[in-house]
């Protein structure tokens, strides 16, 4: 079957999931001309198997909120593919989850992972419980009923959880805590867990650090020095952090954060000291970016996106399709010549068209942030070893993945004219990992 056939009757059988579609749309397009070249795999159906998830699981979710109301939310787990290792992604808290998102990212998810060099297969999970507003103890009431739903399709050897939006340590810790009660075991079943119960140094950073290593491989290729560009930045959350840690550490000036409200620009840069009260801003008292605006005194853009100002390089790092086509035109008009995506799927297919035409470097997510789930992978490794790395050996082996996909998205993604297409590169690596393996294991 060929690919587009393959999207028209996806989109038949699986109708109202526009982000699903979008995802296995630009992988197909990639992968096309490879695919072709395979008739073997056509014959095994190779492509409509990978595209569809192996599993879904949904349920209710009956929690108690702090006024004694009984609340109900919807819970999913997508197990996408163990071609190459056991289900592996993030849990998403968001109000907009549905079967639909979870099933993009579950999809990206596999090609992320092939593209490690770890073995972890593709997975997703989440809920669309809202955590805005809520106390910590209705935050750790709701983690505990929706682990109790999910701990029997989940363990280490199966399928390993970990954060996304809406999940950081505080949420994982909570998640262990419950999974390890019910499944009577301690084992690496949850990666981002607190550092006392075998949690990786570095995972937390891990995202935005390794977005940012993802860059500097790709300004390598021009000989661009990153010290004193003007990056933009958005989201406030876990991955915009991390990644504005990074920029300031390697002399770059983010200059903008976000958050679903607005957005804040500030043109003398976020300094070390500015990104300290965001962290506490955002992780402990949970504010609005707009605070920041306020106690620093720089413009803040009420519903507003920050890629209509001045900069260098773009990193979005909030959310799906926070980046259109007209904001890639602005992108370009504006001299950015860079855009790395920490982010899953942040730049609509209309962007990255633009991104493609004028030949900037432009890294997709799945490449570009793959540095969480490797680290994920590196805990789930000390997890089995019963053993914990320094920093230093953390964060190396992350630098050493990071510069291994660059070089595998070369590989794949070289034009004849030297320009590199990066979605190109990492759609086809992935899949060629991923399809070999499948291949291997017989028509399952
Ligand atoms: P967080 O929950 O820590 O932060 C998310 C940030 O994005 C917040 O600032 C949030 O604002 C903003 N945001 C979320 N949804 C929207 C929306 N619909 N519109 C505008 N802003 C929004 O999540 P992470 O930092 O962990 O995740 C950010 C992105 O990175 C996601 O796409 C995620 O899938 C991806 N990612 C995360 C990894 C990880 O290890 N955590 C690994 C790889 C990718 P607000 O607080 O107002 O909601
Ligand atoms: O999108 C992602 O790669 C994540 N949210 C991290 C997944 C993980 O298992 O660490």
């Amino acid at each position: 079957m060929k690919a587009e056939q393959v999207l028209t009757t996806l989109k038949q059988r699986f109708p109202n999931e526009p982000e699903y579609h979008q995802a296995v749309h630009e992988v197909l397009e990639s992968i096309e001309e490879v695919y072709n070249q395979h008739p073997e795999f056509d014959k095994a159906n190779l492509i409509e198997r990978l595209c569809i998830p192996e599993r879904i699981f949904s349920f209710r979710i009956t929690w108690v909120d702090d006024k004694g109301n009984v609340q109900t939310n919807m819970g999913y787990r997508i197990q996408h593919s163990n071609a190459i290792g056991p289900y592996k992604g993030g849990i998403r808290f968001h109000s907009s989850v549905n079967q639909s998102i979870l099933k993009f990212l579950a999809f990206e998810q596999t090609f992320k992972n092939a593209l490690t060099t770890l073995p972890m297969g593709g997975g997703k999970g989440g809920s669309d419980f809202n955590p805005k507003g809520k106390s910590t103890a209705e935050i750790m009431r709701f983690c505990q009923a929706f682990v109790t739903e999910l701990w029997r399709h989940i363990g280490p050897d199966t399928d390993v959880p970990a954060g996304d939006i809406g999940v950081g340590g505080r949420e994982v810790g909570f998640m262990f805590g419950m999974y390890k009660k019910l499944a009577r075991e301690f084992t690496g079943t949850f990666t981002g867990k607190g550092i006392t119960f075998g949690g990786s140094l570095i995972r937390p950073e891990a995202t935005g650090y390794g977005n940012v290593y993802f860059l500097l491989e790709m300004l390598k290729t021009r000989n661009i020095d990153i010290k004193g560009k003007k990056c933009l930045v958005s989201g406030s959350g876990n991955v915009a952090q991390y990644t504005c840690e990074k920029l300031i550490e390697l002399g770059a000036i983010p200059v903008t954060l976000s958050d679903s409200n607005g957005y804040i620009y500030d043109p003398e840069g976020i300094t070390k000291e500015k990104l300290e009260y965001v962290m506490e801003l955002k992780e402990l008292y949970r504010g609005r970016i707009k605070e920041y605006a306020e106690k620093y005194g720089c413009k803040y853009v009420e519903g507003g996106r920050p890629w209509g100002e001045k900069a260098d390089i773009a990193l979005p790092s909030a959310t799906q399709n926070e980046l259109n086509g007209d904001d890639a035109e602005m992108l370009i008009k504006n001299g950015i010549f860079a855009v790395s995506e920490g982010a899953n799927m942040p730049s609509t297919p209309e962007a990255i068209e633009v991104f493609l035409k004028n030949k900037i470097l432009y890294a997709p997510g799945k490449a570009a942030n793959a540095g969480g789930v490797s680290v994920s992978g590196l805990e789930m490794t000390q997890n089995s070893e019963r053993l914990g790395w320094s920093k230093e050996e953390v964060d190396s082996k992350l630098k050493w993945i990071m510069a291994n996909i660059h070089e595998n998205c070369v590989k794949y993604g070289k034009q004849s004219d030297n320009f590199v297409d990066y979605v190109k590169g990492a759609n086809i690596a992935g899949f060629m990992k991923v399809a070999q393996a499948m291949m291997a294991q017989g028509i399952i």
